[in-house]
Parts: C-alpha cells; structure tokens; sequence
C-alpha cells in the first residue's frame, strides 16, 4: 500500500501544520484497513490563530460588495460540478454510504454554493414608511465578524455548506472544524473555495477534536456565531459556552422521525419510503425515518412488505453500485446500534427482522449490520424515544390519524415526519398538527431541498433554521436605518 497522503490545516491562506506536530488516521469504516489520509490533530493554538486570521481579514472582506462575493459562490459552484464524482467516492471510502448517496451529498453542496451566489444580489431588507413627514426608513442586513462551524461526518459536505455559503455571502468569515471522521470531504470543499479565489483568512480549516479544537473555537469571545450540528450533549456544551456573553448560536440536534402510514395509505408507496428512510444511509440521517406509526387496518400487509423489502437490501462497501446499504461510522456508533437492539429485545418489541452485527468475509473489517425492525413497539419504550443514529427501525400501531399525529408528537425532538394517505382533508390536518419543522405528504422522512428553510422544534434545535432565507438570518444582524430629511427634530411617537 502506498504511504497516505498527510493533510493539512487552512489558516490564513496557507495550508499549514498543527504547532502540536500530531496527526489522525482518516480510516474507511467500510474496511478499517484502509486509511484514506493522516490529518492535523491541532490543538488551542492552532485554533486561536485561525481565528485571529479570520478577524484581521473581516474587516476587508465585509467590504466586498456582496455582488462579488456572490460571484465566487458560483464559481464554487462550478468547480464542485467538474469534481463531483471524485468527491463522491472519496466521501463514500470515508464514511460508508452508498455512491448515490454521496453524489447527493455533493449535489446539495452545489445548489447551497448557486443559491447563496444569488443571494449576493438579494439579502433583502425592506423600507416602509415613516409615521413622521420627510423621513426615510430602511432594515438591512450586516455580517457580525468571526462564525465558527462544527460539523458532522453523517452529511460531510453537505452540512458544511450550509454554513459556509450563507456567512460568506453575508460578509462573514469562517473557522471550520470537521468532524474527526470526515475530515477528507470539509477539506475538499475548503481546498475548492481556495481555488475559486475566497482571499486569504476569509476561511479557516482546522482539524482535530472536540475537546481541543470544537472548545476553543465555541468558547472564544472573538468568535460571534457558533453554528453547530450534532448530538444534542454537544449542542447544550455550546450553547453553555456562548450564553455567558450571548454571543449567537444555532443548534440542529437530533431527531426521532415519523412516518405515519393510515389505512386508506398506497401501502407500497410507504413502504418504499420506510425503506429509504430507515435505512438510507444507515439510519445515519438527522431526517432518518426511526419509527412507522401504522394504523392496525393495514398492519400485516405493511409490515410483511417492509420486513421482506429490509431482508433484501444488499449491505456492503458503497462503491459497489449494487449495494444499498453501506457500514456504521465507527465502532463506538455500531456498539450504540447493538445495544439499542438488547433494548428493544427486553424492552418486550418484536424483532421482526436483523439485530446482528455482520462479521463474515469482508463484513469482518467494517462496522456492518443487519437492517432491523421491531414490531408492536410501545411509544414509551426507549427505541420509541431515544435517536439511535443507525439501521433500526420501530413499528408503532395506532387506531386514528389523531392518535398518529399524537404519538408522532410526543418526543423530546420535532425535525421531521410525514403522512401517507390518499385523504386531502386527513392531509391537510397532519400538515396542520404535526409539530415537526420538515413534514412531508406521501414521502418519506428525508429530501429537504437547500431552498427552504431546515431544522427542527423542541430539542432538536434552537429556534432557528439554516438552508434557505432562515439561514441568512443566522449568518447576519439586522440594522434599522432612519434618515430625517425635514432639517428639524422630529420626536416619534410624541409630535403628531
Ligand atoms: C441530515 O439528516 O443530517 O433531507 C441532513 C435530507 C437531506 C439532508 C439531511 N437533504 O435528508
């Protein structure tokens, strides 16, 4: 095997090494034999410097009319569009999904870069008249400095760029610590900003841990934004950090999806998007469809197609175009997986299909396992409530859309879920009552479009969104402007 190749950080301009001197093994969770790269394992200094860089360099780049800073998101666009296959498959050797996956992965990084270039010529404020006579009022938006990202290794482009893109097309810059899994995929989009021309400091790469990079740059006053996506124990650590100087945050945390199936449903339509929802990537989706709720008139025909459909799908290393699953990330996630499964089992579900861990073969150097659904799942039971991040699915009956839309409720997340049935008015109730912050009529859990706003109510996020306008809201500070042309003192809300 050839040496790997050895990575390094993005800190003003330059690709440089960590002052620790330490490295990371970047390794194929497909087959842990294979390591795809050695990466910076910085530390506190490397990330103070990266974010003193991108201070020093705000205060030009914020000049730039944001028309031009528009222009090279596009030309991010492009160049995404020549290496896109490339990317995919690098992205698939480092985090196990499935090639059409990662092509996906890539695309939404492509139309996040084409969608905030047009943003260069929007960023919308608004003018509305004035109460007084010969004053003018305006709203418009401004960038607030240094925004720091932490990003997940299940979407490793994809998030990235929903950071990205907004705060640059805003005027802000940007310190980005990938997740220690994924580094390959940041660095891939970080190296393709560099070549569209993003001047030097406006983005910073630095990899490494949570502790010793995702600490300093959440806890740094110098940096004004921290957006971060993630588990939900992380995501209260920085809200922590950031509320004693209430600098910003933005959080998209876990999830616990719904697909509800009622009985007058296309019973192979939902089983279709159960399938891609359970177990598309690996259940590793923040969208992943983690519970059916099945009202009990069409029980048995949804079930026994489902059960049959998981048997079939073919589990192995994703750059085999016949495979439709691929590994775990990682054993610490598998192990999270295993243990769900003895959870289910004495919590008293019905396994009705997987619950192993695949070791034979090549199966032996990856993080594989078996599709697995469990039948007659109480709500209340953990594998109802709790995010498990991996190929398990629970199969919850009901007797009423209501009684549907109530258990779909009843978690301490609300990011997606979705109705399936051939009823307008039964649609537009779900729509209605469905507290979640992504629903989907006759589709599954996931395919959130980067145009409208993404995230979640109760514990899976903040109260705010990214993707879309709401993500321009993260990345800028509204400034109210009032301009008095009368040439006297006009007093609102006192002179008539
Ligand atoms: C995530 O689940 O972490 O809608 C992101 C989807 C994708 C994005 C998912 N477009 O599932």
């Amino acid at each position: 095997m050839p040496e790997p190749r050895i990575y390094k950080n993005y800190i003003n301009g330059e690709w440089v090494e960590s002052v620790s001197k330490r490295s990371f093994e970047n390794r194929n969770p497909a087959d842990s034999r294979e390591v795809l790269g050695i990466f910076q394992k910085s530390n506190q200094q490397d990330t103070e410097m990266a974010i003193g860089a991108a201070r020093e360099a705000f205060n030009k780049w914020r000049l730039v009319p944001a028309p031009k800073r528009g222009e090279i998101l596009f030309k991010i666009a492009e160049i995404l569009i020549k290496r896109k296959e490339d990317y995919a498959r690098q992205m698939t050797q480092e985090m196990g999904k499935v090639l059409k996956e990662t092509r996906g992965d890539v695309q939404e990084a492509i139309d996040m870069s084409y969608y905030m270039a047009g943003e260069g010529r929007r960023q919308f404020g608004f003018t509305t008249p004035s109460e007084l006579p010969n004053k003018f009022q305006m709203s418009v938006r401004m960038p607030l400095g240094v925004c720091a990202m932490i990003t997940p290794w299940n979407f490793p482009m994809a998030i990235p760029s929903w950071k990205i893109m907004p705060a640059l097309v805003c005027g802000n810059t940007v310190v980005i610590k990938p997740a220690t899994d994924t580094p390959l995929s940041a660095y891939n989009l970080v190296k393709v900003c560099e070549e569209a021309g993003v001047p030097k400091g406006v983005i910073n790469l630095v990899t490494g841990s949570g502790s010793e990079v995702g600490l300093p740059l959440m806890s740094s006053k110098n940096v004004k934004v921290v957006s971060f996506t993630g588990s939900t124990e992380v995501g209260r650590k920085v809200s922590e950090a950031c509320a004693p100087d209430f600098r910003h945050v933005h959080l998209e945390m876990g999830g616990k999806n719904a697909i509800m199936v009622m009985d007058d449903a296309r019973i192979d339509l939902a089983v279709e998007g159960a399938l891609w929802g359970g177990f598309g990537t690996t259940g590793q989706r923040c969208t992943a469809t983690s519970r059916v709720i099945v009202h009990k008139k069409v029980m048995k025909e949804f079930t026994d197609k489902f059960v049959a459909a998981a048997k079939s799908l073919k589990i192995g290393n994703g750059l085999d175009p016949m495979v439709e699953m691929g590994p775990s990330i990682n054993e610490s996630q598998l192990k999270t997986v295993i243990e769900y499964v003895s959870i289910g089992k004495e919590e008293g579900a019905k396994l009705l299909c997987g619950g192993n861990r695949l070791t034979s073969g090549n199966y032996q150097y990856g993080f594989f396992h078996e599709p697995t659904i469990f039948g007659e799942v109480d709500p209340q039971m953990r594998i109802a409530k709790e995010e498990i991040f991996g190929p398990v699915v629970s199969i919850i009956p009901c007797d009423s859309l209501e009684q549907a839309i109530e258990i779909n409720n009843g978690t301490i997340y609300g990011l997606s879920s979705s109705v399936y049935t051939q009823d307008v008015n039964r649609a537009f109730v779900t729509m209605r009552d469905a507290y979640t912050g992504i629903f989907y009529v006759n589709s599954s859990t996931i395919g959130a479009e980067v145009h409208l706003p993404f995230g979640g109510t109760n514990q899976t996020g903040n109260g705010h969104r990214e993707a879309g306008i709401a993500g321009i809201d993260v990345f800028s500070e509204w400034k109210s402007i009032y301009v008095d042309f009368s040439g006297k003192l006009q007093k609102a809300q006192i002179d008539a």
